[in-house]
């Protein structure tokens, strides 16, 4: 295999994705080096099945192995919300905190969990998915500048900072999505060849 393509088109994750391949023997490529692509609707109902929806499309668009995610922010007191429509529970990222700290007004129950299922295609086929989660609690405010989306107000289980207040580094250690990617990454080293062995 000479690359695997990183198909999303937000840019904090591609960042994230880069920092964690960084000392990895895979070559990432990125939508950015595929012009003219679009992205498919995200019609599932599941992480597991958009992140497939959008892996096995780019793998067609790019002729090449492709990983994509979905993920989002599981609120208990909200029933899961915002859940699979995280990305679209607002026009902005301020707007979706505003939202969802609004929603959570008054209620006692602030345990959440962010999850993220990485699949990986090839030929528009899904060949695995992988889920990691990592689970705290809903600040009341927003609370540093780093990261992306509903950082600033997810306080980890462990640490008294949120995800905002963490580095990039840090919060690789134990995100959702660095969890799913370390299943991940044994797939594409061990076994992802056994499929592309003809690209
Ligand atoms: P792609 O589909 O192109 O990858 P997207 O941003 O639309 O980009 P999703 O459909 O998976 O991605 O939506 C995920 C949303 O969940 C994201 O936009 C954030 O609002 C939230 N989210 C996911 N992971 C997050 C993280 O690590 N930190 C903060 N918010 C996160």
């Amino acid at each position: 295999m000479s690359f695997i393509v990183a198909a999303t088109g937000n840019q904090h994750k591609l960042a994230e994705y880069a920092k964690l391949l960084a000392d990895q023997d895979v070559e990432i490529k990125s939508l950015n080096d595929f012009p003219g692509y679009t992205e498919p609707e995200e019609n599932g109902s599941t992480f597991e099945e958009n992140a497939g929806i959008k892996a096995a499309s780019a793998s067609i668009y790019c002729s090449a192995p492709a990983f994509a995610d979905d993920s989002g922010l599981e609120v208990e007191a909200l029933d899961g919300r915002p859940g699979i429509h995280s990305s679209r529970y607002a026009a902005t990222d301020a707007e979706r905190i505003a939202r969802l700290l609004g929603e959570l007004e008054g209620k006692e129950n602030r345990r959440a969990r962010f999850v993220c299922v990485i699949s990986i295609a090839f030929n528009g086929e899904v060949l695995a998915s992988f889920e990691g989660e990592v689970k705290g609690t809903i600040l009341t405010e927003p609370r540093g500048g780093n990261g992306f989306g509903y950082d600033p107000i997810f306080q980890p289980d462990g640490f008294d900072k949120s995800f905002a207040e963490l580095s990039q580094d840090e919060k690789n250690r134990i995100s959702h999505r660095a969890r799913a990617y370390a299943k991940a990454l044994e797939f594409v080293e061990d076994e992802l060849s056994v499929f592309t062995d003809q690209f």
